[in-house]
Parts: structure tokens; C-alpha cells; sequence
């Protein structure tokens, strides 16, 4: 059964790879996605390195001359995905999405170098400068007051999540006019966030468009702000990362390591009381999100951990049987087939599973990995899964969940 799914899970990867860059999956997402793809190297770092470490260049060489890497590059005009490059607008050659997406590169970038240093040595040395841009701009403009920020749910990469519920409601989606999704036609709508959701999508983006995506005017003026835990907590492991990978090749990492200190300093102020837990908040309104979510389990990844929280989080663990949960299953909005509001990305759970690598948390790691197994068992490469049945949802022969099947979850 592993043999099989080995070999299914390697044709899923090869069959998503475009040349140089990698789908996440056939039809639903014809372009290359930021993070999707740093997990599609990770995955091809297991039998493929070279072909890795091109994935990762390829992700880079769209990269503006800000720092920004960005969330879609859109490779090939594709009409099966809506909003394309015509509505971004977000320059470059291939045309790019305005927006960018969680930093996990240098996280896998320091995996996969760490497995091969000899053959990854050319690649990592010209990846550190451009690592070290993008840290920059994020630094300088998705950070507030030392906590991480996002001025899109799509930035978030965690689309509908609970999270964004407050932010969203502020943002007015009624001028966007007609327009044709093509997501729904690809997997069941039940599955996918609503209407009122993409109205609103679409109205961050028009406003984006609309300063030119000068990225200031995008952070001081446009209709969503919150600041997001996971990216934060994201963020600061990647420059802990990032500063390992610039020591060994020998750079002065003092600024990457300044950058690490703000973010840890900050890490207080995202502790929600109420909630006991880190919690995302929306500037805009300036309340909490009060939703116990993935912010909160990504803490362990940066080396933060909190007693009063670790009891809310394995509670809400425990009430479903594969993985993590989305979002809090006692929550009065949870959703366990709706993409972002209650399902188990797999994705996620080896991001979880490497903070509690980092935390000595084995017992968890085991738990969390077996299940992740168990699931990608029942309901196949899906993009995710039921957290309760382990059913498969959204897209299939997925690249990412393919990724983790060979880095983490499928490995003896
Ligand atoms: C989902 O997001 C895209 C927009 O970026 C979409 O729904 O059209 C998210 O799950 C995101 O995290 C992911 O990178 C992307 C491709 O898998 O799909």
C-alpha cells in the first residue's frame, strides 16, 4: 500500500509539472502558486532534487523588484480559472497576481539543503539574496507594529478561514458587477467559499488594481487589514531559518536576525485573552478574531509555546479524527467539507507537525502523522480532507498533499 502510494503520489507531481513549475492540480489551478510550489519541491526533493531546486528558481524568477514574490504567476492563459492575469493586472512577464503568499520557502528551502548540501549549494547561495529581498518586503510592508498583516484572505493562503469573518463583513463587495466564476465548475460549490466571499475577493483586488498595486497605498488604504498569526508565526521561522541558511554560507546575518527579534518581541501582542489563544485581529475594526485557528497551532513552528493554550488546542483536536481542524470544530460556523472552515489540509498538519518537531512534542507528531496518513488513505491526494471521515474534498490528485505523502506523512 505505501509502495503504491509512493509511486501514485511521485505520478501526481510528475504529472502536475508544467516545465520548470508545477500546478497544484490539473484544472482547477492551471498556474503556479507561491507556496503550493515550494511544497511541490519538498516533495520532489525526495526523488528528484534537481528537478526541485528548479522549481524553487522558477518561483523566484518572478520576483519584483520590490522584494515581492507573488502569490500566482500565471504562466499559460488558462480560462478554467477565474480571476486570471486580465483582472490582477499585476504586471511582469509572465503576468503575476498583486498579492503575495505565506514565506515557507526558506523553511523547505533549509530542508532540502540540509539533505544534500553538495547538491544544493549553487542553488541555495543564488536563492539566499532574493530570500532575503523578499523577508525584506515583508518586513517592510506587511508588518504592523512588529505583527505580521494581510491585506487579502489570499494572502492569508487560508481563504474563507473563520478568521477573516470580521475583516471580510467590512469590505463592500456590492460594486463588483457580473462575473463568471470557474472554480465551482471544477468541484461542488458546498466545497468552496460563497458568493459573498468572492464578491469581496474581488472588490480587494480592484482596489489593489486600482493604486497600481503601488504595496504602501495597498497597506494604508486598502479595504482589508488584519494581522495574521500563522503568517507571523510563519514568517518568524523562516527567518530563523533563513539566518541559519546565511550563517553556514558565511553572509552577515545580523538584519535577518533583527528581523526575527521584532517579530518575537511582538509575539504578545497577538495573545487574545478571551479567547486564550493567538488570535488574529482586525485593524480595520480593531476587534479579535476569536476563533481558535491556525494561528494558534502554528506557534510551536517559531518556538513559541504557551501552557494555557496547549489544553484548547489538543481539546478541539480531539473532537475530530484526521488531523487538524481548520477551524475550531466547537466554533458555531464549523464546516468540515467547506474548504478553509473546518476541513484538514494536509498541508497544514506537516507545517504544525515541524513545530512540534521543534518543541520536542513527539507524541504529537506521531499522532498528527499517522492521521494525516490514515486520511490521504481513505480519501486519496485530495486537496483536503473531512477532518471527521477523512473524505476526500475539493481538487484531487493533488500536487501538495502528493508533497507530503513523500516528505512526511508516507515515510516509514
Ligand atoms: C486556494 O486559493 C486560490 C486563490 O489563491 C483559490 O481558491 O482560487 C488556497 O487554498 C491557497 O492556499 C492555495 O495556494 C491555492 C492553490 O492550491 O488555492
Amino acid at each position: 500500500m505505501t509502495v503504491e502510494l509512493d509511486a501514485r503520489a511521485k505520478e501526481i507531481l510528475r504529472g502536475n509539472d508544467r516545465g520548470g513549475y508545477t500546478v497544484p492540480t490539473h484544472g482547477l489551478y492551471p498556474y503556479q502558486w507561491n507556496w503550493d510550489s515550494v511544497f511541490s519541491a519538498w516533495g520532489f526533493s525526495t526523488f528528484d532534487l534537481p528537478r526541485a531546486w528548479v522549481e524553487i528558481e522558477t518561483l523566484f524568477a518572478s520576483q519584483k523588484a520590490d522584494g515581492m514574490v507573488p502569490h500566482i504567476i500565471f504562466h499559460q492563459v488558462d480560462p478554467g480559472y477565474f480571476p486570471g492575469p486580465d483582472v490582477w493586472q499585476g504586471g511582469g512577464e509572465p503576468p503575476t497576481s498583486g498579492i503575495s503568499q505565506p514565506p515557507v520557502a526558506a523553511i523547505l528551502a533549509r530542508l532540502m539543503w540540509e539533505g544534500d548540501r553538495d547538491a544544493g549549494r549553487a542553488a541555495i547561495t543564488a536563492l539566499y539574496p532574493k530570500m532575503v529581498a523578499w523577508h525584506r518586503w515583508w518586513m517592510e510592508h506587511r508588518v504592523v507594529d512588529g505583527v505580521a498583516v494581510v491585506t487579502h484572505p489570499w494572502e492569508s493562503g487560508r481563504d474563507n478561514c473563520p478568521d477573516w469573518d470580521h475583516g471580510m463583513a467590512g469590505v463592500d463587495g456590492s460594486n463588483v458587477g457580473e462575473y463568471h466564476r470557474r472554480d465551482t465548475g471544477h468541484v461542488d460549490a458546498d466545497m468552496r467559499p460563497k458568493k459573498i466571499d468572492y464578491d469581496r475577493y474581488l472588490a480587494i483586488v480592484y482596489a489593489g488594481r486600482s493604486m497600481g498595486w503601488d504595496q504602501a497605498r495597498v497597506l494604508a488604504e486598502g479595504p482589508f487589514l488584519m494581522t495574521d498569526p500563522a503568517v507571523h508565526f510563519i514568517l518568524l521561522r523562516a527567518m530563523d531559518d533563513l539566518a541559519a541558511i546565511g550563517r553556514d554560507l558565511g553572509q552577515d546575518v545580523a538584519e535577518v536576525e533583527g528581523w526575527a527579534e521584532t517579530l518575537r518581541a511582538a509575539v504578545p501582542d497577538m495573545w487574545n485573552p478571551d479567547l486564550g489563544a493567538y488570535d488574529a485581529y482586525d485593524l480595520k475594526s480593531g476587534q479579535w478574531a476569536n476563533n481558535l485557528g491556525t494561528g494558534a497551532w502554528l506557534s510551536y513552528l517559531a518556538g513559541v509555546e504557551n501552557a494555557a493554550m496547549d489544553a484548547r488546542l489538543t481539546k478541539a483536536w480531539d473532537k475530530v479524527r484526521y488531523g487538524i481542524p481548520s477551524a475550531d470544530p466547537e466554533g458555531a460556523t464549523f464546516n468540515p467539507k467547506r474548504y478553509w472552515r473546518g476541513p484538514s489540509w494536509a498541508v497544514m498538519n506537516a507545517l504544525i507537525a515541524l513545530g512540534f518537531q521543534r518543541m520536542g512534542h513527539e507524541a504529537w507528531d506521531a499522532r498528527l502523522r499517522r492521521e494525516t496518513a490514515d486520511m490521504i488513505r481513505i480519501g486519496g491526494f485530495a486537496e483536503y480532507h473531512d477532518p471527521l471521515d477523512g473524505s476526500p474534498c475539493g481538487g484531487a490528485n493533488f500536487s501538495w498533499t502528493a508533497a507530503i505523502w513523500l516528505t512526511w506523512a508516507g515515510r516509514d
